[in-house]
């Protein structure tokens, strides 16, 4: 309030949200016959992972079935999918990468 009405307080202002846009999970899913070292290759290479975070990372996946790679806007998460998809057909790996909504 600013008193205008007669009121006495601490001045206080609505402050519009602005919508945050939402994130998203990048994930890469566990499969049978992607070699090891490639899935290596895919996060050092679209992911910016160290070799060692990423050879982590893959042996996750190799274990648990599944794990995010990444969080990114809308726009990044689908480029990133879309490139690790076609990066994995193009070397004919069965390979996955998913998004979903945070
Ligand atoms: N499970 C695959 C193998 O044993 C390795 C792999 C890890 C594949 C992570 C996909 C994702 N060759």
């Amino acid at each position: 309030s600013d008193g205008a009405d007669g009121e006495v307080g601490i001045a206080t202002k609505a402050k519009p949200k602005t919508a945050k846009p939402p994130l998203y999970k990048v994930l890469i899913l566990n499969d049978d016959y992607t070699p090891m070292e490639f899935v290596v290759h895919v996060l050092e290479r679209f992911f910016g992972m160290s070799h060692a975070q990423s050879f982590e990372l893959m042996l996750v996946v190799h274990k648990k079935g599944l794990a995010v790679v990444g969080v990114y806007s809308n726009e990044v998460a689908e480029t990133k999918v879309a490139q690790v998809m076609d990066f994995a057909r193009r070397h004919q790996h069965p390979l996955q990468c998913t998004m979903e909504k945070e």
